[in-house]
């Protein structure tokens, strides 16, 4: 954009100006858009950052490409990279982030009106962000069921398997199909709470987003569902979608939890953010 272009909402596009309007009120219906960029900083990599991230390390996996550990049909030839996948980002295993924590703190502070998240970590549940206000967009390794008649998976088995990296089979009669986490895989639908919650973003009065490529649809549309008026704010390593295309986008490229931290001096909370985050 312009950047002579007038906003419309804040004084101007900065993190200053995002503070005030939380501060005098206009941020009381925050909607935060995640992705695995958020939790890079707890150990977990991502997809698609060069080097890093998981796609660039599946090379050694011999699949026919990086995409295939989420496809079904691979998936029923060869249930093992994904189960080695699991293995490595299962629950349990990691502490929340101060982007996390932030989270967390707008939940506490009744500012968050919803959470659409693409991780499936389960980090931001860890952070004290309550499971009605997360949209958990591609699912999470919280229930699994059979690929072939659906049939749900006892949660309790479920650790023993991941940690071997070793697939279940359905216990139904006559069936032993594979047992899946449910989590969205390539051409799956996704969870009902996504389309339920779909209208949401159109109802905030900003919106923050950390760490996503935005590249997977159709969360990638959900910054575009909002109003012209509603400031976004971007939080990642590189620009995504369209921000940056509007009158009141904010954009604050680095780490997300630097920048997280600057937001968090901008408000004076950011004592109550460390404690809130090391008690974590
Ligand atoms: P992605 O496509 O890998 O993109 C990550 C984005 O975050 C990129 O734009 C990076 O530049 C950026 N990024 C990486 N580290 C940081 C950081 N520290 N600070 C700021 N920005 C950073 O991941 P998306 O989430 O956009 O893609 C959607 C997929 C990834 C979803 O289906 C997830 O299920 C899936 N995924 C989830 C996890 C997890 O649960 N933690 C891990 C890996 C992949």
């Amino acid at each position: 954009i312009d950047p002579d272009t007038p906003t419309k909402t804040l004084k101007d596009r900065s993190l200053r100006a995002v503070a005030d309007q939380i501060r005098n009120g206009g941020g009381k219906r925050i909607v935060v858009l995640t992705g695995a960029g958020i939790s890079t900083a707890a150990g977990i990599p991502d997809f698609r950052s060069p080097k890093t991230g998981l796609y660039h390390n599946l090379a050694r996996l011999n699949l026919p490409h990086a995409e295939a550990v989420f496809e079904i049909s691979y998936f029923r030839e060869n249930p093992y990279p994904f189960y080695m996948l699991a293995k490595e980002l299962y629950p349990g295993k990691f502490h929340p982030t101060i982007s996390h924590a932030f989270i967390g703190l707008l939940a506490k502070r009744k500012l968050l009106r919803m959470l659409f998240t693409q991780n499936i970590d389960c980090l931001e549940r860890r952070a004290g962000v309550p499971g009605d206000l997360i949209v958990e967009a591609h699912g999470s390794f919280a229930t699994q069921r059979c690929i072939d008649c659906k049939t749900e998976f006892p949660d309790d088995e479920m650790p023993a398997y991941v940690e071997k990296g070793q697939p279940p089979r359905c216990k139904q009669k006559g069936c032993g199909g594979l047992v899946k986490p449910d989590i969205v895989f390539f051409g799956e639908q996704l969870p009902s709470t996504f389309f339920d919650n779909r209208d949401v973003p159109s109802e905030s009065d900003l919106v923050l987003i950390l760490g996503t490529s935005l590249t997977v649809h159709p969360f990638a549309s959900l910054p575009d569902m909002t109003r012209e008026v509603t400031p976004r704010v971007l939080f990642n390593k590189e620009r995504v979608g369209t921000l940056g295309h509007r009158a009141d986008d904010v954009i604050c490229l680095g780490d997300c939890d630097s920048g997280v931290r600057k937001l968090a001096d901008e408000l004076g909370w950011r004592d109550e953010l460390e404690r809130l985050w090391r008690g974590m």
